[in-house]
């Protein structure tokens, strides 16, 4: 058996997997969503800017993936008020359905109106594996420059929408907006697109909105 062959036969059997989880997340009336990013660039920040903007209103529950066994994360989203499951990936460099499987059944699915599972800080293997998640959202914050659309182009093609971190940071980083946004345009015409700041919370409101409609709360 070569090589490509085993390859294909992993990538399958994650798929089929995926799909279970996005019919448990149907049954259970959850939106989920995976969120993807490099490690540092604000996707536990903006986790949790997102609870504080709608809480009571919607119940979210948090899956953390980690390639070490630390809590920091998930200690974060609990104690924001969500319920949270961390995922220890003993070093690999993604999640995959199989993880979410496991992480799916630790949470109270009955209480839950959104998923939102933050994917291990990687710009590359997360987009290679489905976890039966909605919608897959990446976040590039100004601080990694305006080139990683051209330098990591997949995982921007399979992403629905588009969250840029850190503007706050504008004015003290050499980063072009408009070539970033060319970039993202040659890969993902038209993808939704929100500029935000979770120190300030600039832009959040956007992405908040964007969110609603597809929890459709
Ligand atoms: N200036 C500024 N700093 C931010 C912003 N968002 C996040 N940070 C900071 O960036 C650092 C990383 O933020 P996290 O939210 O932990 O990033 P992450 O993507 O979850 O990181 P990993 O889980 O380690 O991959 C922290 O020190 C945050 O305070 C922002 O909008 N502006
Ligand atoms: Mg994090």
């Amino acid at each position: 058996m070569t090589t490509v062959t085993v390859v294909e036969k992993i990538l399958s059997a994650n798929d089929r997997l995926a799909e279970q989880n996005r019919a448990r997340l149907d049954l259970a009336g959850i939106f989920g969503l995976n969120i993807m990013a490099a490690p540092g660039a604000g996707k536990t920040s903006t986790i949790l800017r997102t609870i504080k903007a709608l809480t009571p209103q919607i119940t979210i529950g948090v899956v953390e993936g980690d390639t070490a066994a630390v809590t920091i994360d998930a200690d974060k989203v609990i104690a924001a008020g969500m319920p949270a499951v961390q995922i220890n990936t003993g070093g690999e460099c993604h999640l995959d359905a199989v993880m979410l499987s496991g992480a799916l059944t630790q949470l109270p699915l009955d209480q839950i109106d959104l998923l939102i599972v933050e994917n291990v800080g990687n710009l590359i293997c997360p987009a290679a594996f489905s976890l039966g998640t909605h919608a897959n959202v990446l976040i590039s914050s100004v601080a990694e420059g305006d080139d990683k659309p051209y330098k990591y182009p997949n995982i921007y093609r399979g992403i629905d929408a588009l969250i840029i971190n850190k503007i706050d940071l504008l004015p003290y980083v050499e980063y072009n907006l408009d070539y970033f946004r060319r970039g993202v345009e040659l890969l993902n015409p038209g993808v939704a697109t929100f500029p935000i700041s979770c120190r300030t919370g600039e832009g959040v409101d956007s992405w908040v909105q964007w969110l609603l409609g597809k929890v459709g709360k």
